[in-house]
């Protein structure tokens, strides 16, 4: 009885080696990924069996807790192999399977340098948090070669920047809004009044001022910001300026000036001359003064206006005197007039006379 139990269990026990060598052993799986198996960071790829039972996946020789399917989802990064056992028998391990998973890039933020509302002509400089792989954006749209870490903005407009590692980018960054306001710039006129006795030989007084009615800044350009060539008829003296520096190039006749006029500022020169003793009385003697400014503010005076006489409507008019009775002629009565009178009061005299005669 025992040996009939003993010999009933051998032949359960070989009838059972005999079914599981009958399947043989499982043949070697193999993983089949779905997809790229390298990813960024929150990606996966998912890992099939080629064996629709019987599986257990592992993880850098580590079997997986429950990974039990055909299908794996992979989101870690490492080696993966494949075990498969049926009816108590194990395969051979698959192949690996390598996963890599790229981290995603934090998300950066932009330190602007400055004021992000500025004139036009401005600008302002946003730096990246991340020293490499950025990409900058204007209203969603990418920047051109602006891959660096500081981007000079000049257009207005909703900034951001994403950054890119192995494959992998950022979540875009908080937006900068940059505004552009109008520019500032400059625009100078002139007047230009002239006095004096405006006797031959006597000193003729110019006062030039130069006002600056614009919202910017007239600068001290390349070039004169205001030059003056006197007539024949004068001959230069001095120049002298409330800003800026005059010069009176005595022998070309020719005044300059070069400086810069703030906002709603203005600046005086006095330019002071010699009216030649050989002008006849009644001579017109008219000028202009040149006044260069810059209407663009790009830094070159690109505008040339000429001076106004203030004392007249006409706007642009050229500043005139005319040249007085010299001395010698002076409506004071001369001893030649007092020649005269006398003759006269003699002849009237003479009549008198012999009228009663
Ligand atoms: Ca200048
Ligand atoms: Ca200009
Ligand atoms: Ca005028």
């Amino acid at each position: 009885m025992r040996h009939a139990v003993f010999a009933a269990l051998v032949v359960l026990l070989f009838g059972l080696a005999g079914a599981a060598s009958a399947q043989g052993t499982p043949p070697t799986p193999t993983i089949t990924p779905g997809g790229p198996t390298t990813f960024c960071s929150g990606g996966s790829v998912t890992l099939t069996s080629s064996s629709a039972t019987g599986n257990q996946w592992y993880l850098n020789g580590n079997p997986i807790g429950g990974a039990t399917n055909q299908d794996y989802i992979a989101t870690a990064s490492g080696d993966y192999t494949l075990v498969v056992t049926i009816a108590g028998v194990s395969s051979s391990p698959s192949a690996i399977t390598t996963v890599t998973v790229n981290p995603v890039p934090a998300t950066p933020t932009i330190t602007p340098s400055g004021p992000t509302t500025f004139p036009a002509g401005g600008s302002v400089t946003l730096t990246s948090s991340s020293a490499s792989g950025n990409q900058w954006y204007l209203d969603g749209n990418p920047i051109g070669g602006a891959t660096n870490q500081n981007y000079v903005a000049t257009a207005a407009g909703s900034y951001t920047v994403t950054v890119t590692n192995v494959g992998c980018s950022s979540a875009s960054s908080a937006a900068v809004a940059v505004t552009v306001t109008p520019a500032l710039t400059p625009s100078v006129t002139g007047t230009k009044s002239a006095s004096g006795s405006f006797r031959p030989g006597s000193t003729v007084t110019y006062t030039v001022v130069l006002t600056n009615s614009g919202n910017g800044a007239q600068a001290d350009n390349p070039g004169n910001e205001f030059d003056d060539v006197l007539p024949a008829s004068l001959t230069l003296v001095s120049a002298t300026a409330t800003s800026g520096t005059a010069v009176a190039t005595v022998g070309t006749n020719t005044v300059s000036w070069n400086g810069a006029i703030p906002p709603a500022g203005s600046v005086t020169i006095i330019i002071t001359a010699t009216i030649s003793a050989t002008n006849q009385a009644g001579t017109v003697i008219s000028n202009q003064g040149q006044i260069h400014t810059d209407l663009d503010a790009d830094g070159t005076n690109e505008t040339s206006r000429v001076t106004d006489e203030p004392s007249t409507g006409a706007a642009g008019d050229a500043t005139i005197f005319i040249v007085a009775q010299g001395l010698s002629a002076s409506p004071i009565p001369t001893l030649d007039t007092w020649a005269k009178l006398l003759m006269a009061a003699l002849m009237l005299a003479f009549a008198a006379t012999a009228r009663r005669r």
